[in-house]
């Protein structure tokens, strides 16, 4: 609150000096003109002219220290196979767009400076050109073209069907956490119906019609085979959440009553990351970048990408579902438990 005062303040002070200085001015200009009857140009033209000088300076100046200051939030490291294409794609999309900003911005503020009012100096009349019409006609449709084709190539590659083999996972959103669910020994999600959800079932697998659900688990962390392709099979349970997994450029929203999906290839494991980023800490995580209500900070689930044979020992150790929840199998009338973890 302090700050913004003294923000204020200083906002305050500047435009009533701004003021002062254009009384000032326009009071000499009167008393000049009144001379000779002649209308004169006062000195704040040329103020004026310097100021936009001194302000092209500030603003890239303040650009390239905010671009720098804020450098630890860009995009990290990829570790997808399609997240080079993507990071290729934005860093010519942005180099393009502020060659363009640039260039344009220096006609903006110097052209004011350098014909600035000049005692002598006469416009010179320029109105039309064909030639320049059609080059800034043509080059710009041309940049957009390449970024718009390009764009298109890589999104259809990177939303092509899945490969085959890929491995199936489902991640729910709900308010406020996710929930991942893996296919268990047949690797095949069993069918879920939105009407059994229920304070203990709370992804709402429907067991009754489904075989294929009696072996599925649903562990704590989203665990991920590096080199594999896996296809995110993505749902919400109340509200629009959005899955956002930023190691891997994957992106996409969770949407109650139309299931999307994503597939994409780790390409390094948490421990490669460690050694990359040179943080032992580090871990992948999966975010939330819909706003869905008061609890949306703290829809992070921890991502853990390991070798492909340290994956299969983990897959098969894990427990299904049902094993853990046989009296609720028992309570929803399902006394036979066809699982294979029985
Ligand atoms: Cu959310």
């Amino acid at each position: 609150m302090f700050y913004l005062y003294v923000a204020l303040a200083v906002l305050a002070f500047v435009i009533l000096m701004a003021l002062v200085y254009r009384i000032f001015t326009l009071a000499e200009l009167a008393k000049e003109s009144s001379k000779d009857g002649t209308t004169r140009v006062s000195r704040a033209n040329g103020l004026n002219a310097g100021l936009f000088v001194v302000m092209f300076f500030a603003m890239f100046g303040l650009i390239f220290w905010y671009s720098m200051d804020a450098k630890q939030y860009f995009l990290p490291e990829a570790a997808s196979a399609h997240g080079p294409d993507i990071d290729y794609l934005f860093w010519l999309t942005t180099g393009i767009t502020f060659f363009v900003f640039f260039a344009t911005h220096c006609l903006l503020f110097f052209f004011p400076f350098i014909y600035r009012y000049k005692e002598n100096k006469k416009a010179f009349f320029y109105p039309h050109n064909n030639k320049l019409e059609l080059i800034w006609t043509i080059v710009p449709a041309i940049a957009l073209a390449i970024l718009v084709l390009s764009g298109w190539k890589v999104w259809s590659e990177v939303t092509q069907e899945a490969p085959k083999e890929a491995l199936h996972i489902e991640i729910m959103g709900k308010q406020f956490n996710w929930q991942v669910r893996y296919g268990g020994k047949d690797k095949k999600l069993g069918k879920y119906d939105f009407r059994k959800i229920d304070a203990v079932n709370s992804m709402g697998l429907d067991f009754a019609a489904d075989p294929a659900t009696m072996d599925d688990f649903m562990p704590t962390e989203l665990k991920l085979p590096k080199n594999k392709p896996v296809l995110l099979k993505i749902r919400a349970r109340d509200v629009l959440h959005s899955v956002f997994l930023p190691h891997f450029r994957v992106k996409m929203d969770a949407v109650p009553g139309m299931p999307t999906q994503f597939w994409f290839t780790p390409t390094k494991t948490t421990e490669e990351m460690r050694k990359i980023t040179g943080n032992p800490e580090f871990n992948y995580e999966l975010a939330c970048t819909e706003i869905c209500g008061s609890g949306h900070f703290a829809m992070k689930m921890k991502v853990s990408v390991v070798e492909d044979a340290e994956f299969k020992a983990w897959y098969d150790k894990q427990e299904a579902w049902t094993a853990a929840n046989k009296d609720y199998l028992e309570s929803i009338g399902i006394k036979k438990l066809a699982m294979a973890n029985n």
